[in-house]
């Protein structure tokens, strides 16, 4: 690629920074997806700072390791279905997202909830002893053990672990949040089009803040993340098809209806 030859008399142009919206509307569009970021999330991040030294005792990861497959199963269902109803009520805060048909918004929540649910989950982390913050206090993957599926909370550790390592301010969590959540590559989706102008302001919203962070490198790795978002949620719905096939009716009679109209 030819390089831009830099002179005083023609100031180079700035790095790739699109000033095709105005700067205020970016600024307003931002301003209301992190408000609504902020009253969709259980906790603010001083009070998860404050709750950091509430991490489990032996006896307590004991009582978990002890509970049957499918109770700890039932038990990480209704708890990540909570976290879900949040994502689902930031999802229809998101300008343009209410004006969508249904079917397009069940759609991008099908396939996206769960990978917003992951990446908010790099705020509840501690990266120094390698816990998220779940039922109330601080627990690592050994809590997790009889789920049965070890490599699923391996990965899911590992990939909050590295998003924890970008130290996302709570403003670019939410607009990139919001930007997995409007994907018009989705399955089933009737109006792209729409999707996409939507996602469009959100991507500009996205440049402009980073840019104005001084943090322009941020917006690649974040990319990066899309697929293993996507993966992980792929060997999420596989390990539930092989719990529903050893227990169909915990599934059937005791898993919260959201979560399986959204992976079952
Ligand atoms: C994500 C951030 C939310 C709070 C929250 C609640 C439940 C947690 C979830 C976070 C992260 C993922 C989690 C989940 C409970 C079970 C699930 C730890 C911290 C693991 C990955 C197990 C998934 C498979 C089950 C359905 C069996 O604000």
């Amino acid at each position: 690629e030819p390089r831009e030859q830099s002179s005083h008399l023609i100031p180079p142009l700035p790095p790739a920074y699109p000033y095709s919206v105005e700067p205020e509307l970016q600024e307003e569009l931002s301003a209301s997806i992190v408000r609504s970021h902020r009253e969709t999330t259980q906790y603010r991040p001083e009070e998860l700072q404050a709750l950091r030294w509430k991490v489990f005792s032996r006896e307590e990861i004991h009582a978990y390791q002890s509970k049957s497959v499918d109770e700890m199963w039932q038990h990480c269902a209704v708890r990540l279905t909570d976290a879900v109803q949040y994502v689902v009520e930031f999802a229809k805060r998101i300008p343009g997202f209410r004006q969508l048909c249904q079917n397009d918004q069940i759609a991008l929540l099908k396939s996206g909830s769960m990978e917003v649910v992951l990446v908010r989950m790099s705020r509840m982390f501690n990266t120094e002893n390698n816990t998220v913050f779940f039922d109330g206090k601080f627990a690592g993957t050994e809590l997790f053990k009889s789920l049965a599926c070890g490599d699923l909370i391996a990965a899911v550790f590992d990939f909050a672990h590295n998003l924890c390592a970008l130290r996302l301010t709570e403003q670019q969590m939410a607009v990139f949040t919001a930007l997995v959540l409007l994907n018009a590559d989705r399955p089933c989706l009737e109006d792209r089009d729409r999707v996409q102008r939507a996602r469009r302001d959100l991507e500009l919203a996205l440049n402009h803040i980073l840019h104005r962070d001084n943090q322009e490198s941020l917006l690649h790795k974040l990319y990066q993340r899309v697929p293993v978002l996507k993966s992980l949620c792929a060997l999420h719905i596989e390990k539930l098809r092989w719990f529903r096939q050893l227990y169909p009716l915990t599934v059937h009679s005791l898993f919260p209806p959201l979560y399986k109209e959204l992976f079952g």
